[in-house]
């Protein structure tokens, strides 16, 4: 076991860390030694990411719209790495960095101290006042699912128990139901760790995956991420793993509960979660088939154990394989790495290949270190910034050049170019591009969608295209995106996140997660449809004779679903991000690309009216949270530059008629801004399976830029506001 020195809270010197990025890859390094750190000079970036000191010029006062857009760029541009992409925290979640410290103390890791300290500074930084405990995500309130994992962690990471921010957040605990209580992933993460019972948890049978693919619910009909958490839950819950007891261990059986560890009740225990944190409550059909397993893991077979277990490492084997160990995202990485150490070893090269790669998701801020939702949002910034720039024209000026082109060449390096390999339920990946770079391999439609989009409008601009650096592109690599996205549509007409659609609405029956909602299957999403829709149309004007009576088929039924999804009062639901100004950005983009406006198009005017509803007094728009988690519209006690720049890029594109009400929300943006061109961090802005918040700080520079550089486009570039 690894054992720490009793900690001093000495936390790091921000000067010392340095960003890396290297094709997408982002890491982060401690430079302890001076010579080292005097020859590899903190960037920009580094510094904006660690809040140090940039000293970022002044720029002129913006006179007008445009010179603001240009302000914002003048700051954004220095944030970009070296490769071409714009990197950023990827954080929000509170259930991510205890999964990796829980898998490296397990698999008996030492988490360099660097990092150990400063993952310390980010959990007690991060805690709720005043209760020292942890929510599902930063901003909500303490339950015991965020509580029991991060004092965990903390504990792991070698704070004593005696530490008050301990003792604190302990008795939060207990006053929320103690560790029994927790929901059902934080009930796996302790029993591996040796400090809950397998008998206190519900099984999570690997037989699934022997079952026939044809039934509804085999496992590779679920959503992916599910499928992918739940793939290496059952192989370490079907053979029972644990890591090695230790002193903390023993503690922490003591510091969880209030009464003693031997005396528990496990069985009782299953169905034991906070009421307060439960968003998805069992139901009868979940609570029946669960007693059907509790009954099946006394009558497993072996035979049939042990073939699930060795189909379910083969899948394993495969997802590592696929994504060069990066794995999918946050939660199945450290899970399967643990697999890979129960299974391989510590000195196998696939473990020390899962113990590299997680370096891709340890994101340092100035608040301390934490693990990322993914290894980055690279593809998806650079998509984002690429457009804004090339839609508004402003990549036209040559202030701006290399950080476009860089951009655009980083897209074109990040598209990934093979399929996965056979066996392991996977649709073909050619052509594709990921949420963060090509190594993870996944497909998700929108950013294939955003990506190619951006790289199509740069092809359109003579200014930037003729330009030494411009990435040239062959057009059958544009067709591989639309073959992919194409295979993608869902009968609905609407498009969902990396697949279509493959099991039954019905699975949500069986979501067992309690705390998360709509995550058993694929669902179309307006956020998604749109980024399609706009895609395919780009591309078929500059491609017209491929696969176009498909293109507009699938256009067609895309605009139906869009409109079929829209509400009552104009708005539609966003998924991804906070959540109606979001989506109805989208809808809107849609339907004004097919040609609607807000004169002759019901559904657009509908959605304006819905925009125009919801402004605030000063002029911006900003939604709170929580409508996400309720699913009603919720104004932010503040208008928040992110929103407002949604709401204007969607009123411009529906051709909204009284400027007025566009104007004001410029001004809030001009208003906002800082003397160096930049924004200052509002509420965390995206979101993800109803209840869970994750931020995308890039939002508060790219849409802000894009918004002022399409007013300015429409009414002029010397106008006023
Ligand atoms: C993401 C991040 C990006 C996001 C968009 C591209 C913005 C969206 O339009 C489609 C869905 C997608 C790709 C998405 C899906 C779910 C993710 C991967 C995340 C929100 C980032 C983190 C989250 C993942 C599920 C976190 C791990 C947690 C589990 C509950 C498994």
């Amino acid at each position: 076991m690894p054992q720490h020195q009793p900690l001093t809270l000495n936390y790091t010197d921000l000067t010392r860390w340095r960003l890396l990025s290297e094709d997408g890859r982002q890491t982060w390094h401690y430079l302890a030694d001076d010579v080292q750190a005097a020859k590899w000079k903190q960037t920009q970036a580094d510094k904006y990411w660690l809040d140090l000191n940039l000293d970022a010029p002044t720029l002129p006062k913006p006179r007008t719209p445009l010179e603001a857009a240009r302000n914002g760029l003048t700051f954004y541009q220095q944030l970009q790495c070296e490769d071409g992409h714009f990197a950023g925290a990827y954080g929000g979640p509170h259930f991510l960095t205890p999964g990796y410290v829980i898998a490296m103390h397990i698999s008996q890791q030492k988490i360099p101290d660097p990092m150990r300290v400063e993952m310390i500074r980010y959990l007690l930084t991060t805690a709720n006042k005043p209760d020292g405990g942890w929510g599902i995500h930063i901003a909500g309130p303490s339950t015991v699912f965020g509580t029991a994992l991060n004092y965990v962690a903390c504990r792991l990471l070698g704070l004593e128990r005696d530490h008050p921010a301990m003792v604190l957040a302990r008795g939060t605990l207990h006053k929320l139901g103690t560790a029994l209580a927790a929901p059902a992933w934080g009930k796996f993460w302790l029993s591996v760790l040796g400090v809950y019972e397998y008998a206190g948890m519900n099984p999570v049978p690997p037989e699934l995956w022997l079952l026939p693919h044809a039934l509804p619910i085999h496992p590779a009909r679920w959503w992916i991420h599910t499928r992918m958490v739940y793939l290496p839950m059952s192989f370490i819950y079907a053979q029972r793993l644990k890591g090695a007891d230790s002193e903390v261990l023993r503690q922490l059986r003591e510091e969880l509960y209030a009464q003693p560890y031997e005396t528990i009740d496990w069985p009782r225990q299953c169905n034991n979660v906070a009421p307060a944190e439960v968003f998805y409550p069992h139901t009868r059909l979940l609570d029946g088939l669960n007693s059907i397993c509790h009954m099946y893991e006394k009558l497993a077979p072996s035979f049939v154990r042990s073939r699930a277990v060795a189909e379910a490492w083969r899948q394993l084997q495969l997802e590592d394989q696929n994504t060069s160990y990066g794995n999918l995202a946050s939660v199945n990485k450290p899970l399967n790495m643990m697999c890979t150490f129960f299974q391989l070893g510590p000195e196998s090269a696939e473990f020390k290949a899962h113990v590299d790669r997680c370096a891709d998701y340890i994101w340092m801020s100035e608040d301390g270190m934490h693990f990322n939702g993914t290894d980055g949002s690279q593809v998806w910034d650079a998509a984002f910034f690429c457009q804004a720039v090339c839609d508004t024209g402003l990549a036209n000026d040559p202030a701006f050049h290399t950080t476009v082109n860089r951009a655009l060449t980083f897209l074109d390096t990040q598209q990934i170019r093979t399929d996965p390999l056979p066996g392991s339920y996977r649709d073909p990946t050619k052509g594709a591009w990921p949420f963060s770079r090509r190594a993870q391999g996944y497909t998700v439609s929108d950013c294939t969608a955003e990506a190619m989009k951006a790289l199509l409008l740069a092809q359109h601009l003579p200014a930037l295209a003729s330009k030494a650096g411009f990435p040239t592109i062959d057009p059958s690599r544009y067709r591989d995106a639309v073959d992919v996205l194409l295979r993608m549509q869902n009968s609905d007409g609407g498009f969902a996140t990396y697949e279509a659609t493959r099991g039954p609405k019905v699975l949500e029956k069986i979501n067992p997660a309690e705390v998360f909602g709509d995550i058993m299957v694929e669902y179309s999403y307006p956020e998604c449809t749109t980024a399609v829709l706009l895609a395919l149309k780009t591309f078929h004007a500059n491609q017209p004779d491929y696969r176009a009576d498909e293109i507009a088929a699938a256009t067609k039924e895309g605009l139906r679903y869009l409109r079929g999804s829209q509400r009552e009062n104009g708005s539609w639901f966003g998924s991804w991000a906070v959540c109606f100004t979001y989506a109805t950005w989208f809808g809107i983009e849609a339907l004004a690309a097919s040609g609607e406006t807000y004169a002759d198009g019901r559904n657009v005017k509908r959605a304006c009216d819905f925009l125009v509803a919801i402004q605030h007094e000063d002029g911006g728009w900003g939604e709170d949270y929580t409508a996400c988690e309720t699913g009603e519209y919720q104004a932010h006690v503040k208008s928040q530059v992110v929103h407002t720049s949604w709401a204007i890029l969607a009123l411009l594109a529906a051709e909204y008629p009284d400027a007025a009400v566009i104007d004001r929300g410029v001004r809030v943006l001009m208003a906002r801004q800082q003397a160096d061109g930049r924004w200052l961090q509002e509420q965390i802005e995206g979101v993800f399976n109803r209840n869970a918040l994750i931020a995308y700080p890039n939002y508060k520079f790219v849409f802000p830029i894009w918004a002022m550089g399409r007013w300015a486009k429409l009414r002029g570039t010397e106008s006023t506001v």
